[in-house]
């Protein structure tokens, strides 16, 4: 039996890593329980709504990407005479936009912390010239917020590009918003790494094309991220060390941008 001759069609050649794209939400700070679940509440409260978004349900909730979409979601399925509303969609507008209020009034006062790691790896990469954008689901007045909150006014002039919330139609785990990523930084998919924390962040990313890293945390872990070049309970920092779960293992006790740098020229071999 001869083996497959290396055709150009499956010879894959190695392009350098060009630009690492970050997820937000459980990525660059765990946001859900502690920032927009109770801002999610807080507006319900405000609209005189007896809805009440506990963890446990909440977390269920967060298979349904973006906020306007998951109350819809809660809606329809728990609240029959708000969905009769002849004013149903500007009503989950209105109280979306609450949210992100509260939200952002939160993340801006630098109540939400950065995971470990996360300004380390930014710096690391802005060091060697390389460049870091965003892709997420979370609307953008929320993620410029947390970016202020946590880096500054210049937080997010750190990043190329910030592709956020409803600049596209279909949000993960579609690809979308990591193709409109790519196009407006003008790269490929094999010249990007991104880094997710969920199993819905890395099917974005996997039907992308783009090699992806998760940092899994409590509320995610045990899924599925299959396809992901490496898996680690966090990117690690001084003194809280990175865990290997999955794939590729870091050289130290936290993951660098070296370590991205080689498991993404391994992956394209
Ligand atoms: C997470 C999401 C978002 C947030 C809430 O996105 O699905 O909907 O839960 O933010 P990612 P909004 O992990 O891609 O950052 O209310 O602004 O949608
Ligand atoms: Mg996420």
């Amino acid at each position: 039996m001869s083996l497959p001759r290396q055709t150009a069609s499956n010879h894959r050649p190695q392009m350098p890593l060009r630009a690492v794209i970050f997820d937000v939400d459980g990525t660059l700070a765990e946001t859900e329980l502690g920032g927009h679940l109770p801002a999610f509440n807080q507006a319900f409260a405000e609209a005189g709504l007896d809805w009440h978004w506990s963890a446990e349900e909440y977390l269920g909730l967060l298979a349904v990407t973006g906020g306007k979409e998951r109350i819809a979601h809660y809606a329809r399925n728990s609240a029959p005479e708000f969905v009769q509303r002849p004013d149903f969609a500007d009503a989950v507008a209105r109280l979306h936009r609450r949210k992100t209020e509260l939200y952002a009034e939160r993340a801006a006062a630098g109540a939400i912390a950065l995971r470990p790691g996360i300004r380390r790896l930014l710096d690391e990469i802005t060091a060697a010239g390389l460049v870091a954008a965003i892709a997420t689901t979370t609307s953008p007045d929320s993620v410029r917020a947390l970016l202020v909150g946590q880096l500054g006014e210049d937080g997010p002039a750190r990043f190329a590009f910030i592709g956020a919330g409803d600049v596209v139609s279909s949000k993960k785990p579609a690809p979308d918003i990591y193709l409109h990523v790519l196009e407006a930084l003008g790269l490929a998919a094999g010249e990007c790494l991104a880094i997710e924390d969920s199993a819905v962040g890395s099917a974005a990313a996997r039907a992308a094309g783009i090699p992806f890293v998760v940092t899994a945390h409590a509320g995610t872990r045990g899924e599925d991220f299959s396809g992901a070049l490496a898996v680690v309970d966090g990117l690690g920092d001084e003194g809280q060390p990175a865990r290997p779960l999955a794939g590729m293992v870091a050289a130290g006790d936290r993951v660098s941008l070296a370590d991205l740098v080689a498991w993404h020229a391994a992956a394209s071999h």
